[in-house]
């Protein structure tokens, strides 16, 4: 058996930096990757027009000087291949390879009487570490909805969080996609282009605002590089620890004529920050339809078809549901080849050997392709069989939601800690600024414990409760209260309890875990 101080779970950017952190302080770790390379959820994610809609000056690591001056982004997005080829240089420079074990499933964990944790893998494999980091990935756990008739379907199936690493020939294909978020968002106009015809089937219409992409502006990338620290430091007091210029005037202050004109500039200047176009957006729901009034008014001058227009302009909160950000993807509705099937509540009837049956009417396709999201947040954790104090397992101790403390640690389950789990700022913020703030408190904590001779920390339930209060009380003061059906809160997997899962505010999240530490880690149980 394989013993180790730390065993990390995932080597994508959290799995990494934890290998990098934890191992520089001396820890012995291993990391272990279902994977067969670096990358998470840019390893899986392959599909035509991936990319990341968070600034790529912003969406990368800050924790070494030299790294972050020497690596040159191409684009103000950067195109997945170009984050994979990141990750990649990222575990050569830091030479972390020596250290993943790649190809490898962690099936299950059970806690020690000794506090240690016994890992097994899908091989039998068995490993002990005294402590375990779950950098098991927010979005990774991809979800193909149970459709009646799934199995019957004789042409390719894809799903765009597991697409294949050879490239994907198109031409002269039919092609059927199911499901408008991001990631259809971005995958629809670049299939429609190559496919003979797309039909894409809807069930909720998005918000999505263009991203204007562009080459790297040199000149920016200098002005940011000559003092990068600045920059990050500056990001991270920000809500989303994003450079989102936010305006701090109500929605509500202005005339319409003057709103609007504020909402076009938000518009040409692409991307999320047009959420942080006034202070209410996110919190009042009369000022979050001047927002979502405003893009219904694009979608119809953009689409030429008023009737597919209409069925385009979400009816949902804005930002309520993750905003997207596109490449001509309203625009791409005005094509020959391209079809709206907006299958509504209804939903798909079923699947046949041929393809989908909505509405009554069988679509046939050569491709069908799932956009259908994941099992967000809790998807990939529960995927193993955890076992902590008393065989508790995680499932049990989740079954009615997840419940944690500070969205770092679970009681019950000792020496444990997820990184980006339910419960801290993860999807609402830069990702990666909210891995690395994680990493950095999971190893002074490991440190504080070996400094002071101890083995074992542990949550108190007490901490649990009141830190679960606090995150659903955030939430209640925002549009995500609003009931909308969003991953953010489990809905878009059938009999998943429904909880708001991150918390809202990173700025304030990254004190209270300051705090925590800086009092001997208060609500934890050391021994
Ligand atoms: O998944 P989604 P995604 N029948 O869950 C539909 C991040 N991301 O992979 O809304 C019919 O958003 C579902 O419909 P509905 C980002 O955080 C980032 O697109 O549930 N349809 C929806 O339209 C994002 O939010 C980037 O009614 C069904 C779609 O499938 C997250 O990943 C890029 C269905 C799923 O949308 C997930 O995005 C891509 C059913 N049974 C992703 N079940 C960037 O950084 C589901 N749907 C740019």
């Amino acid at each position: 058996m394989q013993k180790f101080d730390v065993v990390v779970v995932g080597a994508g950017f959290a799995g990494m930096y934890a290998l990098h952190k934890l191992r520089g302080l001396g820890f012995t770790v291993k990391v272990v990757e279902a994977g067969d390379g670096v990358g998470g959820t840019w390893f899986w994610n392959r599909y035509p027009g991936a990319r990341c809609d968070v600034h790529s000056l912003e969406y990368s690591y800050q924790f070494s000087e030299e790294l972050q001056q020497e690596w040159s982004w191409s684009e103000k997005y950067a195109p997945q291949p170009e984050i994979l080829e990141y990750a990649n240089h990222v575990a050569d420079r830091f030479d972390l390879r020596r250290d993943i074990q790649f190809s490898t499933r962690v099936t299950s964990m059970v806690l020690q009487e000794s506090s240690r944790w016994i890992l097994t893998t899908h091989s039998e494999e068995v490993i002990e570490a005294q402590f375990c980091v779950m950098a098991t990935g927010c979005l990774s756990k991809f979800n193909i909805p149970k459709f009646e008739g799934l199995e019957s379907y004789a042409g390719e199936v894809l799903h765009t969080g597991d697409w294949p690493k050879h490239e994907v020939d198109f031409e002269d294909k039919d092609v059927g996609i199911i499901g408008t978020g991001s990631s259809a968002i971005q995958a629809i106009p670049l299939i429609a282009e190559k496919a003979k015809s797309l039909t894409v089937f809807q069930r909720t219409a998005s918000y999505s605002i263009p991203a204007h992409n562009s080459a790297t502006d040199k000149e920016y990338e200098e002005s940011i590089k000559t003092d990068y620290a600045e920059f990050r430091r500056s990001n991270s007091l920000r809500y989303a620890a994003l450079n989102n210029n936010p305006n701090p005037v109500s929605a509500l202050a202005l005339e319409s004529d003057e709103r609007d004109a504020y909402y076009q500039s938000r518009w040409n200047d692409g991307g999320l920050s047009f959420l942080a176009s006034f202070n209410d957006i996110g919190s009042n729901l009369e000022a979050n339809k001047t927002a979502a009034t405003f893009v219904h008014r694009k979608i119809h001058d953009i689409v030429k078809n008023q009737a597919v227009a209409e069925l385009l302009c979400p009816k949902t909160v804005l930002g309520c549901k993750r905003l997207c950000v596109d490449t001509n993807y309203y625009g791409t509705f005005n094509r020959d080849n391209v079809t709206l099937v907006d299958i509504g509540e209804a939903g798909i009837d079923k699947i046949s050997e041929q393809g989908v049956i909505a509405k009554g009417e069988e679509f046939s396709f050569d491709t069908l392709i799932f956009a259908t999201g994941f099992d967000a947040m809790t998807g990939a954790l529960l995927d193993i069989d955890i076992r902590g104090s008393n065989d508790l397992s995680l499932r049990e101790k989740w079954q009615d939601g997840p419940k944690n403390y500070l969205g770092l640690t679970i009681s019950g389950f000792p020496n444990l800690f997820t990184i980006t789990g339910p419960g801290s700022p993860s999807v609402l913020a830069n990702m990666i600024v909210a891995i690395e703030q994680h990493v950095e408190w999971i190893a002074s904590c490991l440190s504080y414990l070996r400094d002071n001779s101890k083995q074992r920390i542990e949550a108190e339930v007490t901490a649990e409760e009141s830190w679960i209060g606090l995150v659903n009380g955030i939430a209640e003061t925002t549009i995500y209260s609003s009931g909308c059906n969003s991953w953010y809160t489990g809905a878009n997997i059938p009999g998943k309890p429904r909880i708001f899962m991150p918390y809202l505010g990173f700025p304030s999240y990254a004190e209270k875990c300051e705090s925590v530490a800086e009092q001997g880690y208060s609500g934890f149980k050391i021994s």
